[in-house]
């Protein structure tokens, strides 16, 4: 059945306002279609490259000219990165997201080493995601090639309400991005974050935009408010804002995974139940996201058992793409210098 892609975002106000009974009902009811609801994704994030980024987005802890208390790192090798995949994998996590504070993706020796560890998780039989900003189509295919299952590139909010938090990018950069990514065989995860200080509106704007692109996975993060970045004292939102737009998620990207993200440390088991029952079907394990805190893995299993939830398997929606060994690669690195855009001119470096 065909997936509806033209929501209105007065037809997402009026879902997402519905009685909590009746729209997580309508939420349980869609996710069942589509999706077993016993089961949930568990993801494990690797920063493989931490801190001194030198983009301004004002939630993050990683942007450079933030003064956080974060510990900034080169890139991680990629024994270190099997070592951690493995352990992921043995504690019951099926896929890995590489997450690098990079605005976008050079050419050169670092993206070579990326490629390789994508090669080594891929064949751990683990799903292999990336979120290292922006990429040409180029380094699409390339990261395609070694076998990446997942690009991670989120909205984040909508186009409006970006450029109060980002203004060293433009939103049609992320979209060019996710486009590029679309022209090969690696799923799309895009999502955003809530509690940013942005309306309902904004909000629903951007579930309307992910519906038109379909993603096979769409992140839902509450803010986690960090010292020394611009959004420190944003008041933390509420479980049935949460639970809401999960839901709403739900119904307009049915197929898609929705993942309880950033913002899990201040959710009691009974709020994530909720989310669940309403559609939400992976998490982020570990007890670190990034760089901030993160419920640990067998407080997670506890959970898990209680509310009887299985993990995914990995590749179960998707099958696993082949790994081409860096020596029988067909594709070659063009040197590319794309010209992103920068709004404000780095208005405030
Ligand atoms: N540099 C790449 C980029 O921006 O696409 C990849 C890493 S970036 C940290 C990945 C995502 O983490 C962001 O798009 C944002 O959604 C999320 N994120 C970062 N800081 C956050 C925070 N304090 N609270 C919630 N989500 C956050
Ligand atoms: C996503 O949407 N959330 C994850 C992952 N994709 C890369 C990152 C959350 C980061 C939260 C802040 C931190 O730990 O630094
Ligand atoms: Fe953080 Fe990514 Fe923005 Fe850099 S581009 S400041 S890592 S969210």
């Amino acid at each position: 059945m065909e997936v509806k892609t033209n929501w209105k975002v007065e037809d997402l106000l009026t879902i997402y306002n519905k009685p909590i009974m009746e729209l997580v009902y309508e939420a349980a009811t869609v996710h069942r279609k589509y999706h077993d609801p016993n089961t949930v994704q568990i993801s494990t994030l690797l920063s493989i490259k931490t801190g001194g980024c030198p983009e301004d987005c004002a939630y993050c802890p990683q942007a450079a000219r933030y003064h956080t208390k974060i510990e900034g790192n080169d890139l991680m090798s990629v024994s270190q990165v099997k070592a951690q995949a493995l352990r992921a994998k043995a504690a019951g996590s099926s896929r890995v997201c590489m997450g690098a504070a990079w605005r976008n993706v050079k050419d050169g020796p670092e993206f070579e080493e990326v490629l390789e560890m994508v090669r080594t998780v891929n064949k751990l039989d683990m799903e292999v995601c990336c979120t290292l900003g922006m990429i040409t189509e180029n380094q699409a295919k390339r990261l395609a090639e070694a076998g990446l299952y997942a690009y991670n590139h989120n909205l984040d909010s909508s186009e409006e309400y970006y450029e109060e938090i980002i203004s060293t990018r433009a939103y049609q950069d992320r979209i060019d991005t996710i486009k590029n990514v679309q022209k090969t065989n690696i799923t799309v995860c895009s999502g955003g974050i809530i509690g940013m200080g942005e309306k309902l509106e904004d909000r629903m704007q951007m579930l309307v935009t992910l519906s038109k692109l379909q993603p096979a996975s769409v992140p839902i993060n509450a803010l986690v408010p960090v010292e020394g970045t611009p959004l420190e004292e944003q008041e933390p939102v509420s479980i049935w804002e949460m639970l809401r737009m999960v839901a709403t998620a739900r119904i307009v990207i049915p197929k898609a995974q929705v993942r309880l993200s950033a913002g899990r440390m201040s959710m009691s088991r009974e709020g994530q139940a909720l989310c669940f029952l309403a559609g939400a079907n992976s998490i982020f394990a570990g007890d670190k996201l990034l760089t901030t805190p993160n419920p640990n893995i067998s407080e997670d299993m506890e959970m898990f058992k209680l509310l009887g939830l299985r993990p995914q398997q990995a590749f179960e929606k998707h099958p696993q793409p082949e790994t081409v060994e860096a020596e029988d690669s067909k594709l070659v690195s063009l040197g590319e210098k794309p010209r992103w855009s920068r709004p404000k001119s780095m208005r405030n470096s």
